[in-house]
């Protein structure tokens, strides 16, 4: 055949962390596909089977060009039988049976919009669901029993579940700026999660803030949340403290991968100045926004602004890397060399990916 009619091979690395992964791809019409088994599989807490989806269209998410046939994918790591098999049909038909079919089960609409309560995880929502219940309103009407999250969850549910734009997020930054430099002028506030990446929206707005001077950042928080709260800015908070010298759960991973910072849940009330199209003025009205603050130790901010710019899945095959090709241990707070039974220091994203012997990759080729 001539070279045109030649499909290029093309090497993937089997790792998300070893590849560069943009924001806008060429093959969405397969990975959202992909990302409803997902979404699905986790819904009934079915792990392996939800991260093997994500590998599958984090793949995708990574190819120069859209698939066309079934054949381009046959040298790519992490598509399995299933994977594939759906990805064909999509290919074949246009649309897979059994996407559609999940994406209209009652079961998955349920839990997708139970779940979609800020407050509520999977095994709440699943409770509720196998009681009955289908959706927010179903909780209230049914006088369930919800903490103080779920409250505001179905309080403020619209505005949460409408996406945050990044225009709400820069708004929000110089709110977080403010409420920090006041209390701590050479503190160092950055945006991390999806807007880090590029994102243009998102589910919420996250920050990380540290201190030049070790030690500087304690007690920090509840000063923050005073200052907001203050302003009348704050609709809900929840902050947990700082518990990673306490943990007994070894070198660098805590448990469930959640880290031990200081990190504080909150709802902010942002002022919207909207032009009230009868009355010809302007009619102030607001709006709901998630927003979650974390503060780390300068020591460990390299590790904390790693760790808290995602995506979920390249996080979690930073980890992966780290502990099944290097020996290492790698979370937010620290990188544990196991064979040299030391820390890893670090003062730059750039310097873990070196100890971790990969290549740099900037934040917004991280869309695994
Ligand atoms: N994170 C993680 N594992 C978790 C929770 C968070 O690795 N269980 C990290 C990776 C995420 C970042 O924290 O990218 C922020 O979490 P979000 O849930 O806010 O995710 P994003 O900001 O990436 O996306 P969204 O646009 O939905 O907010
Ligand atoms: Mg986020």
């Amino acid at each position: 055949p001539k070279p045109s009619e030649v499909t290029p091979v093309i090497r993937m690395k089997s790792y998300a962390c070893q590849r560069r992964t943009p924001l806008k791809h060429h093959n969405s019409f397969l990975t959202e596909a992909l990302e409803i088994l997902a979404e699905n599989a986790e819904f009934s807490e079915n792990e392996g089977r939800s991260v093997a989806f994500r590998r599958s269209a984090s793949v995708l998410k990574a190819l120069p060009h859209a698939v066309r046939t079934i054949d381009e994918l046959k040298d790519l790591p992490c598509l399995g039988e299933h994977s594939l098999s759906v990805i064909k049909e999509i290919l074949e038909d246009g649309t897979s049976r059994e996407v559609e079919s999940t994406r209209q089960s009652e079961q998955f609409q349920a839990m997708k919009a139970l779940t979609g309560v800020f407050g509520v995880g999977v095994k709440t929502a699943d409770r509720w669901v196998r009681e009955g219940l289908r959706s927010p309103l179903d909780l209230v009407d049914t006088g369930q029993k919800l903490n103080h999250a779920q409250q505001a969850g179905v309080q403020y549910y619209k505005d949460l579940n409408t996406p945050v734009t990044r225009k709400e997020a820069m708004v929000i930054s110089v709110i977080v700026e403010k409420a920090v430099k006041a209390l701590l002028p050479e503190a160092i506030i950055t945006l991390t999660g999806g807007f880090r990446r590029g994102k243009e929206v998102g589910h919420d707005v996250d920050f990380l803030i540290t201190h030049p001077e070790e030690g500087a950042e304690e007690k920090l928080m509840p000063k923050i949340v005073n200052w907001l709260e203050d302003q009348g800015l704050l609709l809900y908070q929840k902050t947990t403290r700082n518990s990673y010298l306490e943990s007994k759960d070894g070198p660098a991973r805590p448990p469930s991968n959640m880290d031990r910072f200081e990190r504080c849940f909150s709802i902010f009330k942002l002022e919207q100045s909207k032009i009230d199209s009868n009355a010809h003025a302007e009619a102030s009205s607001w709006r709901a926004i998630r927003v979650d603050l974390v503060v780390s130790p300068y020591s460990q901010f390299a590790f904390a602004t790693l760790g808290w710019t995602g995506s979920k899945l390249f996080e979690r095959e930073l980890r992966r890397w780290a502990g099944q090709e290097k020996g290492m241990s790698l979370s937010s707070h620290a990188l544990y060399d196991s064979k040299k039974k030391c820390y890893l220091q670090a003062s730059s994203e750039e310097e873990i990916f070196t100890h971790l012997g990969l290549e740099y990759i900037p934040p917004s080729e991280r869309n695994a």
